[in-house]
């Protein structure tokens, strides 16, 4: 852990990035493609992974960070372990050194939950559910790199050097983690693996004839604010995800995983404190001038804030699947993705008899029914997602008390605008009111951003490089990186 970071008792990290800890590997740099997995002794795979790396670059050329520099401070990892497993450093953006790390083996694991609870945990890829495993990876996989297309042009407008680093800091652990699972698909898939790996570069986000496989990553993050939620909402899904995958009985996925969780750590700090300290600032200015219109004193009303969580909230929302979903159910029973927190439930981990409660629209109504637990399992994720946001939603409102004002923001009923599962289809507002189509647009201005709010949200959004400089829409953070000053050059051009 940095002496700088600062945990609540939440568990959420508040202070400076986090640094996590584990049993230690250490990484070998002096390959062409950094790894701890011995990829020296596998030629075959190595050769493989080696055609990958230039098409990789070619990628990151063209979709990835759009601004040049000349060095970033970054951390980069170098062991999988409690000491030092990032080390930091100036680096040029194309010659930071993605590679493939596992966390280390440690007891020989056991499958945890499903039809082989208890059987030792796979180092190959059963036959039976190579399908199933691939589609997860590849969904996985996919949403890496589409992140970072994303966020390409923010770095024209970032509104400070400490700012702009953390961006490429996320958009280099993206690559990374696109790394991770091409290394899977390209290690236990062949040929078809292969093929996987080189669609992962084609589809791009947005691209009308080759998308990305998931909604929420061919959405336009237009901004900052949107950057922040983005990294608040969407990155803790993936925090999510990454959890029940971490549980699979497939080994070398779990590890992967493991390690991957690790980094996301200092990307969801990166969304909960970048929207605190624009509510922060928010919060002063409306307790100074007793106004929600703060345009005139370039910084974003809280009726905006909010439309941009609403949205970036119910975005995130569709990324669970279905509230009822067999595909859940048989990635489970196939011991391929537990739950979060699998090996901490007091229950048989099979759930053969469990039922749940699963949310229904019928009747101009919103209403629960009893499913079996099995199938409800997206959901079960979703739960345990929704309540963690909330803590989240504590912290920023903590701002707007501490300045004295009334005004809180809200996480919107989870049915509200929701493209996918039981809710798509039907007009639920902000605080879970069943609307018709009619009546849901006529208010869907006050709920969601306008091109208006997004054309003012632009206007603030003027780079600020000098060291120690910060737009006046978000307050500095409270301290630095890696321990050093705010005022710091992150960033060198
Ligand atoms: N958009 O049974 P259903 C991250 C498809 S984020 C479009 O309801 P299932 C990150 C679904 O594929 C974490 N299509 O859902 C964050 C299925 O199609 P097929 C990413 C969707 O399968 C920030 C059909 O609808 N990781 O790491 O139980 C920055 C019926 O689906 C969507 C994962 O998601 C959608 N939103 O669950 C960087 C983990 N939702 O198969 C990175 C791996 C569903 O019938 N993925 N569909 O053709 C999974 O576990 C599951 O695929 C999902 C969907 C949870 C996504």
């Amino acid at each position: 852990m940095t002496t700088g970071e600062v945990r609540t008792a939440d568990g959420d990290i508040v202070g400076a990035a986090p640094q996590p800890d584990g049993p230690v590997s250490v990484i070998d740099y002096t390959e062409r493609i950094p790894n701890n997995v011995g990829l020296a002794t596998d030629r075959r795979l190595q050769r493989a992974l080696e055609s990958w790396q230039p098409r990789f670059l070619d990628w990151w050329r063209a979709l990835g960070p759009s601004l040049p520099t000349k060095d970033v401070y970054l951390r980069t990892a170098v062991a999988i372990g409690r000491d030092g497993w990032a080390s930091w450093d100036r680096v040029p953006m194309e010659q930071y050194r993605w590679g493939i790390f596992l966390s280390e083996r440690g007891e020989p694991r056991q499958i945890g939950f499903g039809r082989h609870k208890g059987e030792p945990a796979w180092q190959e890829v059963p036959g039976e559910y190579r399908s199933e495993l691939r589609r997860l990876i590849v969904v996985q996989g996919d949403t890496e790199p589409a992140s970072v297309e994303q966020q390409r042009h923010l770095g024209a407008t970032a509104p400070s050097l400490y700012d702009l680093r953390n961006l490429f800091q996320v958009n280099v652990e993206e690559g990374r983690h696109l790394w991770a699972m091409v290394y899977l698909l390209h290690a236990y898939f062949g040929r078809d693996g292969r093929e996987e790996a080189e669609q992962l570069l084609r589809r791009h986000s947005g691209h009308p004839d080759t998308p990305r496989i998931l909604g929420a990553f061919n959405e336009e993050t237009t901004d900052w604010l949107s950057f922040f939620m983005f990294t608040y909402f969407t990155d803790r899904d993936g925090k999510y995800q990454l959890g029940t995958l971490k549980e699979s009985g497939f080994d070398p996925l779990a590890r992967t995983c493991e390690f991957m969780l690790r980094e996301e750590a200092h990307h969801m700090f990166v969304g909960t404190t970048g929207v605190q300290r624009i509510v922060q600032r928010t919060a002063q200015l409306m307790a100074a001038h007793g106004t929600d219109g703060l345009w005139q004193f370039g910084a974003i009303p809280l009726s905006v804030i909010q439309k941009y969580l609403n949205l970036q909230f119910s975005l995130s929302l569709d990324l669970f699947g279905s509230e009822t979903s067999s595909n859940a159910a048989a990635y489970f029973t196939a011991g391929l993705k537990g739950r979060w927190m699998e090996t901490r439930r007091q229950d048989d981990h099979l759930l053969t008899d469990a039922t749940a409660q699963a949310p229904v629209v019928a009747d101009g109504m919103l209403s629960v029914r009893p499913v079996p637990a099995l199938t409800a399992l997206n959901l079960d994720l979703r739960d345990e997602y929704v309540a963690d946001c909330e803590r989240g939603l504590r912290r920023w409102n903590a701002e707007l008390e501490r300045a004295g004002v009334d005004e809180r923001l809200v996480l919107p009923h989870v049915g509200f605008n929701r493209k996918v599962g039981t809710y798509a289809g039907h007009f639920i507002s902000p605080g879970g009111e069943l609307l018709d189509q009619v009546g849901w647009q006529r208010q869907a201005a006050h709920w969601l951003p306008t091109d208006e709010d997004r054309a003012r949200v632009a206007e603030l959004m003027v780079p600020h490089y000098e060291a120690g400089s910060f737009a006046g829409w978000l307050a500095p953070p409270a301290v630095g990186i890696n321990d050093l000053p705010v005022e710091y050059d992150y960033v060198r051009f």
